[in-house]
């Protein structure tokens, strides 16, 4: 069977969930506190697809600005990269421009991404502020898809992570 070995970020405002992505999908774990996310963190993980067995390196990096002199070593060799807005707050919606920039800035310009709307599990009662539509059309012209999420329920957590792996195997 074939083997990869992928890099993949996490990346997006902060507060908007992905450092409970993460822990969700490696550990299938949700905790109402995590330690904010200082500098970078990464988990390890291995998944087994029909096409093959990935190895998976997933960095998690605080959305803080001021974490901006670690953006190198952050983004060197990453092959994919979730980018992560929060269904509740539009302002994490605006700045995906911002976040899917950067990565093609340091990471590369074709490299795949899958949208993340995450906090699914709000909608319910806040309402959809961010038109899934919208999100659609802007991952389509990207060459991506938009996934809505919940870590807090684990709807379709594991599913946006293998679609971003079969992405990258499909290079
Ligand atoms: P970040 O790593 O992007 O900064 P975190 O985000 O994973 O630290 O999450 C930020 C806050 O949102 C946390 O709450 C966390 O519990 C909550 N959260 C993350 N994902 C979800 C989700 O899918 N649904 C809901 N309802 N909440 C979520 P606090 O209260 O610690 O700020
Ligand atoms: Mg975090």
């Amino acid at each position: 069977m074939a083997e990869y070995v992928f890099k993949l970020v996490l990346i997006g405002a902060a507060a908007v969930g992905k450092t409970s992505l993460l822990h969700r999908f490696v550990q299938n774990k949700f905790s109402e506190k995590y330690e904010l996310t200082i500098g970078v963190d990464f988990l390890a993980k291995t998944v087994e697809l029909d096409q093959g067995v990935a190895r998976l390196t997933i960095w998690d990096i605080g959305g803080q600005e001021r974490f901006k002199f670690m953006r190198n070593r952050f983004y060197d060799g990453a092959m994919g990269a979730l980018l992560v807005f929060d269904l509740t707050r539009n302002q994490t919606y605006k700045e995906i421009r911002k976040w899917l920039e950067e990565f093609r800035q340091f990471a590369g310009n074709n490299i795949p991404f899958v949208l993340i709307g995450n906090k699914a599990d709000l909608v319910e009662d806040i309402g959809e502020i961010i038109e899934k539509s919208e999100a659609q059309e802007f991952a389509e012209k990207e060459n991506s898809i938009f996934i809505e999420t919940s870590a807090k329920t684990g709807e379709n957590v594991e599913d946006a992570f293998i679609q971003l792996v079969r992405k990258m195997m499909n290079r």
